[in-house]
Formats: structure tokens, C-alpha cells, sequence
């Protein structure tokens, strides 16, 4: 196991150097964040971003994400073009030796929160989601914007893409997927470059859009499609921790042991009823997901791959990206590096 940690790059108020500052911290994982979509990343900046990263001491090992462009996952007629410009920043970051690339195949959204910061008694907050709250989102108004989106759209995008996405079932997601993944995937092989699908954010559709990675049979569909340790998955345990009815722990084992779990987000959630829940403190008992089984099995089948604390809430006055200050994440580190050990030593 390799522990990295999200930066977004010279935009970030955290420098690397106090990422280097985190006990056993050795990776980053960042992206370009400044590139159209659908766009070939340009070269040089990624080796920039890289030899910033590496002058600290630090290695770049993730890129999360470059983002898949609509009209690949809408099947357009365009999208061969998309998927050549996307295969050839495979074979770019593959021969700089970035071995995992983290993306996802959510229609229109990222992930969804419907509150950044939400308070606790204790002064401190975090991302929270109700599903009340996101029925009431009026598109006209929406000013939802969360880190790591990639794209910004105007109301008059956003209404195409709606409208767009009115014909695309789940079923036809899935078709596009496979169609993209078997282009995308011997590219990959060749550059020795893992893709790891992100889950979907919540794990159910929202506003009517299909969303199609959500639990293990998702998973299971997933694997099977393309068998190669290059089609794998980004399992974050807060994403599917919102999916009360998936057994993480028994599909970290079963995903990890088929070798295709590169990529793990360290993170807890807390239900509070029905389909609503918020981002908790890391440790086991102040969330839904049983943190200490998920390093337990990570251990028991030789994870090698990487892993990242996940959204930390915001402690001690920061103020910053919601969900990506620097202070709970490095919590977050410390908490897992506790884990490991412990349990290292005494199996
Ligand atoms: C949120 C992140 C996601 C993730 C993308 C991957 O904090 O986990 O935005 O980076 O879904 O493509």
C-alpha cells in the first residue's frame, strides 16, 4: 500500500510541502485542471506538473481525473475522435510512468452534495447530502460547483445535455461504456497505465440521469466486460458507504483478489435517514462503514495499489476546498497509518 493525497496543483492553498510533512505520504495524485474537455492534455505541462511534484520528494502517482467528455458517454457520432484524444493522454502519462488513472462515467455531474458545509456542535463541518434539498435545486439557480468538477456549464449546456441524456437509459451507458473501454483499455495495457472507474456519487440516479456504477453487480458487469487488471476500479468506501444495501468490505475482497482495485478513497459517511447522509469523521464508529474491516481485508489480500484519504471535514478554523483542507485528511492519514500497523502486527 502506497498512501497519496489529492493536490490541485499551484491552485491549491496547500503547498506540497506540507503534504510531504504527513507521516508516510509518498504520492500525489492531481490532474490539469485548466484543459477543455475532450482536449489532448499538452505534454510538457503534465511533465511540469511532475517534476514540481517529484523536486519536493514526493512522487506523481494518480492522475484523477481526466474527464470523459459527454459525447463519448451520449455515444455521439463524434465520440471516436474524443476516445483517440483520450487514448493518446493514456499513452502520454503511461510513458512518464503515472500508473493510475482514476475517472468516472456520471452523466452530466460529479459527485453530489447538497450542503458544503454543514455545522456540528463541535465548530467543525462537512459535505452533507439530503435528498429533499436536491428535488428542490432549481437548475436556473443552481450554483453548484464542487471540487474536482470538470466542467462548468452554462444554463443553456446544461439544458442540451438534459435533453441529451432524456434517450439514454441505463442500458445505452452501459453499451457506451464497453464501447470506450474497448478502445481505451489495450491503450492502456500497452502503457502500463491502470484505469479505475470512480463510483458514482451518490450511488443512485439524480435528476432523472442514469448512473450505472452503484453497487456489485455494477462491479461484477464492470470486471467482466474487459478482463484486464487495466479495467479496474477507484473503490472509494464513503461513494458506495451511501448504498446501506452493498457489503463493501465483502467487495474490496472480492474486486481486490481479481486484482482490480489500483485505487482506494479513504472515507467514512453517516446516514442519517432514508437516502440522506453527511461525510463523518474517519473512524469506525462515527460513521456507516466499518473502517477497521476495510484495512483489515485491504491487508489480507496484499493490497499494492494506492491509497488516499478522502474528503476530510473542515477542523481547527480551515478554510478552503470544501471537503479537501489539508488538517482531516492528515487525520485521515494518521488514523489509517494506526490501522495498518495494528493490525500488520497482530495477524
Ligand atoms: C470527489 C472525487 C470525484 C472523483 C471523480 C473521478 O471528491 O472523488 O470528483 O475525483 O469522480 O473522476
Amino acid at each position: 500500500m502506497e498512501i497519496v493525497f489529492r493536490w490541485y496543483g499551484d491552485k491549491d492553498q496547500i503547498p506540497l510541502k506540507y503534504i510531504k510533512q504527513i507521516p508516510k505520504v509518498t504520492g500525489i495524485v492531481s490532474a490539469l485542471y485548466d484543459v477543455t474537455v475532450g482536449d489532448i492534455w499538452p505534454n510538457n505541462e503534465i511533465k511540469h506538473l511532475k517534476e514540481k511534484i517529484e523536486a519536493e520528494g514526493l512522487k506523481f502517482s494518480v492522475i484523477e481525473s481526466i474527464p470523459v467528455h459527454e459525447d463519448i458517454k451520449l455515444g455521439s457520432s463524434n465520440r471516436d475522435v474524443l476516445i483517440g484524444n483520450y487514448c493518446q493522454n493514456i499513452r502520454n502519462m503511461g510513458s512518464l510512468g503515472i500508473e493510475v488513472l482514476c475517472y468516472n462515467f456520471m452523466p452530466v455531474f460529479d459527485w453530489v452534495r447538497t450542503d458544503l458545509a454543514m455545522k456540528y456542535s463541535d465548530g467543525s463541518n462537512s459535505l452533507s447530502f439530503d435528498n429533499a434539498k436536491l428535488r428542490e435545486i432549481d437548475f436556473e439557480e443552481m450554483a453548484l460547483d464542487l471540487p474536482g468538477w470538470a466542467t462548468h456549464y452554462t444554463k443553456k449546456e446544461l439544458q442540451k445535455y438534459l435533453i441529451a441524456y432524456s434517450k439514454v437509459d441505463n442500458e445505452t451507458l452501459w453499451l457506451n461504456l464497453e464501447y470506450f473501454l474497448k478502445k481505451v483499455i489495450p491503450v492502456a495495457e500497452d502503457f502500463g497505465v491502470k484505469m479505475a472507474i470512480h463510483p458514482d456519487d451518490p450511488p443512485w440516479s439524480i435528476f432523472g440521469l442514469p448512473r450505472i456504477i452503484t453497487n456489485e453487480a455494477a462491479l461484477d458487469r464492470l470486471v467482466r466486460m474487459i478482463d484486464s487488471p487495466s479495467n479496474g476500479i477507484t473503490f472509494c468506501t464513503g461513494s458506495f458507504g451511501a448504498n446501506l444495501k452493498m457489503d463493501i468490505v465483502k467487495a474490496i475482497r472480492k474486486f481486490g483478489s481479481l486484482d482490480r482495485i489500483p485505487f482506494v478513497h479513504f472515507r467514512n459517511v453517516k446516514h442519517i435517514e432514508g437516502k440522506n447522509f453527511y461525510e463523518s469523521k474517519h473512524p469506525t464508529e462515527f460513521g456507516d462503514v466499518n473502517m477497521y474491516e476495510v484495512v483489515k481485508t485491504l491487508i489480507d489480500i496484499g493490497f499494492d495499489g494506492f491509497i488516499r484519504p478522502d474528503h476530510g471535514r473542515m477542523i481547527w478554523g480551515e478554510k478552503g476546498r470544501p471537503g479537501y483542507g489539508l488538517h482531516d485528511r492528515a487525520l485521515g492519514v494518521m488514523y489509517l497509518v494506526g490501522l495498518w500497523e495494528g493490525i500488520s502486527k497482530t495477524h
